[in-house]
């Protein structure tokens, strides 16, 4: 039994790596850095792992995703110890050689399909990468959504302020004005958020007609003009030119009901949110020109389902409405560099929340950088493979273990496996496909992989 590994590729470098199974074939070949292709340069904030710096002349990229060869199949990995969606190749068995841990693949049992993944285009967001130069900007938006990044799809963009911003405003802050005749959007979606979001939207390759995603957060006015101001919103994005997907009936609706939550926000109940979907979103959206417009309820914690659900469905005028329901992950995740967050770039706008807090163990702000963190490789681990429609199937492990693993097929019926080991242990691990044949594999400690094969 012997384990080979080397050394990250240097950015020079255009090395192979081999990793060999546990049953000593040759199972896993690396593929060196082809052209497209750029090697992360790793830095550490003396945290478990590293960030990858960037700055307007380099960032490190990947390629477009191209699927294996029938009979083969593509492993990316990230590592703790600072590999960043390294690719390798191997070939699937006939027979199984490995021992140990089996993960089946069962294509019939299928569950929900995916729209995609995305992040918030928040005002402290959009302020952070302008203050960067603009090539260094460029290379932050395709690092999030081009071919060459991690394919970012999605853009939810707050309404007005948000605990995400410098101050606090609302579109309408003229008192009483319920037709909205002084609704009008600010410099902060004029002269930032939307020219960002059109040019990450030139990043996403077919996104031609710009659909994005948004959330909400409320001023304090009456139901059916609040309604309106939704409807407002949109006329102004369209005025922009982009086109929403989505609108969720409010963000975080619980952190509302609160006493002392410090942010702008506005409370809902289930029974409140139904009721509002049913009478004053749902209709006014609906006959508004808007009306394709999806309309997502809950967007807050994942904890309040299915009560959030139940309640809020009951109704069947707000479950015409509706075309889905939203959940938050970590909005506010801590921020130490070279833990987890996604990206932070050196310039530094505070939000003005105790979240901004977090960002202050930064070191101090002269150079055109921005730092990619381990969570932007992590969310890259699914963002750039599971392409919109794909749909998460069944995956039975052979024995109780404590990794955490998904599978998904395409629309065009190639598989995705992702398997998280939160752990120190190297554990070799084969993944069954019937249709196909054996991966052999290992789940090194502390890594991340995503497996991408075609089926037929
Ligand atoms: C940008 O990063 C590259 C790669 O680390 C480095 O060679 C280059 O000197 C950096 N440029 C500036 C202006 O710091
Ligand atoms: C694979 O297993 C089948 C039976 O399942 C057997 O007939 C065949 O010889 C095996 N092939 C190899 C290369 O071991
Ligand atoms: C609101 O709009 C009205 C009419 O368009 C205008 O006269 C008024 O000055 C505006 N008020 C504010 C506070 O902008
Ligand atoms: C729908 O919109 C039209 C014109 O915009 C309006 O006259 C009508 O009252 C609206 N209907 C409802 C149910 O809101
Ligand atoms: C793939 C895999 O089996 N992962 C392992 C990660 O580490 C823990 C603890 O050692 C194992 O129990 C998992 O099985």
């Amino acid at each position: 039994m012997e384990f080979s590994r080397k050394e990250c590729p240097k950015p020079s470098g255009r090395v192979s790596i081999m990793a060999a199974s546990l049953t000593g074939l040759l199972l896993l070949q690396a593929v060196s850095w082809a052209s497209g292709a750029r090697p992360c340069i790793p830095k550490s904030f003396g945290y478990s792992s590293v960030v990858c710096v960037c700055n307007a002349t380099y960032c490190d990229s990947l390629e477009p995703l191209t699927f294996p060869a029938l009979g083969t199949f593509s492993r990316y990995e990230s590592t703790r110890s600072g590999r960043r969606m390294e690719l390798s190749t191997g070939t699937i068995q006939a027979n199984r050689t490995g021992t140990g841990l089996l993960l089946t693949l069962q294509p019939e049992q299928k569950f929900q399909k995916v729209k995609g993944f995305g992040g918030a285009m928040t005002d402290a967001a959009a302020l952070n990468i302008l203050a960067l130069s603009p090539p260094a900007q460029n290379l932050l938006l395709k690092s999030y959504f081009s071919e060459e990044g991690i394919g970012y799809n999605i853009i939810r963009v707050p309404m007005a302020s948000c605990d995400f911003s410098i101050r606090t405003y609302t579109y309408a802050d003229t008192p009483d004005d319920f037709q909205l005749h002084n609704f009008s959007l600010p410099e902060e979606d004029t002269k930032l958020k939307i020219p960002l979001i059109h040019r990450a939207l030139l990043k996403i390759s077919g996104a031609g007609n710009g659909k994005v995603s948004l959330k909400g957060q409320p001023g304090d006015i009456y139901h059916q003009t609040w309604a309106r101001y939704f409807v407002k919103f949109l006329d102004a994005y369209a005025e922009h030119k982009l086109q929403f997907w989505a609108v969720t009936a409010e963000n975080e609706p619980s952190a509302g009901l609160l006493s002392g939550y410090p942010f702008q926000c506005l409370g809902f109940t289930p029974e409140h949110q139904r009721d509002f979907i049913a009478r004053d979103l749902g209709p006014t959206l609906a006959n508004s020109t808007h009306h394709n417009v999806r309309l997502l309820m809950l967007d807050d914690q994942r904890l309040l389902l299915p009560h959030w659900a139940k309640v809020v469905l009951t109704d069947p005028e707000a479950a015409k409405g509706l075309c889905g329901l939203q959940v938050l992950g970590a909005e506010c995740a801590a921020r130490l560099l070279g833990s987890r967050d996604a990206v932070q770039p050196q310039h530094h706008h505070e939000p003005a929340v105790p979240c901004g807090q977090l960002d202050r163990l930064e070191p101090h702000i002269t150079k055109d950088t921005f730092y990619k963190q381990p969570m932007f490789y992590h969310l890259g681990h699914f963002s750039k493979f599971i392409p919109e429609g794909s749909q998460r199937v069944g995956l039975v492990a052979s024995q109780k273990n404590d990794l955490d693993t998904v599978a998904l097929m395409h629309p065009d019926g190639s598989a995705v496996v992702v398997v998280l080991n939160c752990s120190s242990k190297d554990v070799p691990l084969t993944i069954k496909d019937p249709a196909v044949g054996f991966l052999e594999t290992i789940s090194p400690g502390y890594s991340i992989h995503t497996y991408l094969w075609r089926r037929q």
